[in-house]
């Protein structure tokens, strides 16, 4: 690739994140995903950092302006209504629950990691909008430890929670709902992008089930975490907030604050992302209500390094992702009964996830691994541009395109 190629595709970057920009906030993408995302507005955050530090900071102070009193913050802000979106503010019923309308329950916390590499960018910059996040990054923090801790382990109780919506880890709990009397309505993704690589009709039956019953009791979290027919330890969940909170226990010493409560949590979840390994020493989802692992190697195993936990093993899963694909990490062992290549998270390749597994590869000195797997990433955005995400085998492009968080991580990391 030439120079003139690379600064090609900087500009086209930087024009999707400007083109996403809703003005304080961006969009995944246009249509697809009209609203404020959690985690991908955290991930837009470091990628307007590349080249404009103060519109960092906005995207995360918008983000956190949708934070509840409880200090859950939502995984959808709904700043203007659009009809483009299933499910919208009117299926979620949380009116008297937060500052603007929002879903109900949160996604993985990587807005700590993001706010102290953007903050150790430009101190200067950032001392101020810092100070003001620092106390709601926290109480979010707290929110996930009382609320979805199961002795160090993060659990969720929705599949859209932990952000891989369809992956096989949470397979059992999903067979496990009847979803009766969740009545008719309108999917609008399948009319944005091809249903193949879309969730099935069976998982939105059960996401709205479980959106409809959080809903009937109200959102009040005792009253959810009774009886949760859906409650799966997350290894993506675990090893992001572990890191999120050591990022979070840095940035109180940068800023004179006491840090002691954040480190008493960091205990607790590295003893609980131990417990996520399951016999074969691979980190998967854990059904607490069967008591069960799921046995998948999925993208999110790998971010054990992330977390600050080594392992031979998955860094031997490393090797074989490379040999048996192209384009790793697959969301799903290529090989494995569940893999599909094209079905969002039951087998593609997902950048931001590429991305964290490499910050965690390089902090464990893990820096020939790291490079593999930039470079391979930085191919498939080469070769196809901005997509949400793609086939882990050919490199295609699939589900939306100009996409807000892949253009981050070309910017912020793969370039
Ligand atoms: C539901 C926006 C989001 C991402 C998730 C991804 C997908 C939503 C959906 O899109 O989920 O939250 O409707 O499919 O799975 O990780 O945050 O990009």
């Amino acid at each position: 690739m030439t120079r003139m190629d690379h600064l090609a595709l900087d500009e086209a970057a930087r024009a999707i994140l400007r083109k996403n920009d809703r003005g304080g906030y961006t969009l995944p993408t246009f249509g697809l995903y009209p609203y404020q995302w959690n985690w991908d507005s955290a991930f837009a955050a470091w990628g307007f950092a590349q080249f404009d530090i103060d519109r960092a900071w906005l995207e995360l102070t918008t983000l956190f302006t949708g934070q509840w009193p409880n200090g859950m913050l939502p995984h959808i802000l709904f700043h203007r209504p659009d009809p483009g979106y299933f499910p919208g503010p009117d299926v979620w019923g949380t009116e008297d629950k937060g500052p603007i309308p929002s879903s109900g329950i949160s996604q993985p916390p990587v807005a700590a990691t993001f706010a102290r590499m953007i903050y150790d960018k430009n101190p200067d910059a950032g001392r101020e909008p810092l100070a003001a996040l620092f106390p709601k990054l926290v109480a979010w923090h707290r929110w996930f430890m009382r609320w979805r801790n199961a002795d160090g382990m993060i659990f969720i109780t929705h599949p859209w929670e932990g952000g891989r919506d369809n992956a096989p880890d949470w397979d059992s709990a999903m067979q496990a709902i009847d979803p009766v009397g969740v009545g008719e309505y309108t999917r609008r993704d399948t009319a944005h992008v091809d249903a193949s690589m879309r969730p099935t009709k069976e998982d939105y039956d059960r996401y709205i089930w479980l959106v409809q019953r959080a809903r009937g009791l109200g959102w009040d979290d005792a009253a959810v975490a009774q009886d949760q027919p859906f409650k799966v330890a997350d290894p993506l969940m675990t090893f992001v907030l572990l890191r999120a909170n050591r990022d979070l226990a840095a940035l109180a010493d940068a800023l004179g604050e006491d840090r002691s409560e954040l480190d008493s949590w960091t205990a607790e979840l590295t003893a609980g992302a131990a417990a996520l390994r399951n016999d074969k020493g691979v980190f998967d989802g854990y059904n607490l209500n069967l008591g069960e692992h799921t046995n998948s190697v999925s993208n999110a195993s790998f971010l054990c390094w992330l977390g600050g936990v080594d392992s031979p093993q998955m860094l031997a899963e490393l090797h074989r992702a490379f040999d048996q694909c192209a384009y790793p990490v697959p969301s799903q062992k290529v090989g494995s009964d569940w893999f599909n290549a094209k079905r969002y998270w039951r087998g593609p390749t997902w950048a931001i996830v590429n991305m964290l597994i490499g910050l965690g590869l390089i902090d464990m000195g893990h820096h020939a691994e790291a490079e593999e797997l930039r470079a391979r990433t930085a191919a498939l955005m080469t070769q196809h541009g901005f997509a949400e995400y793609y086939d882990p085998l050919t490199g295609d492009p699939a589900g939306g395109d100009s996409f807000t968080w892949t253009a981050a991580v070309w910017l912020a990391w793969a370039s």
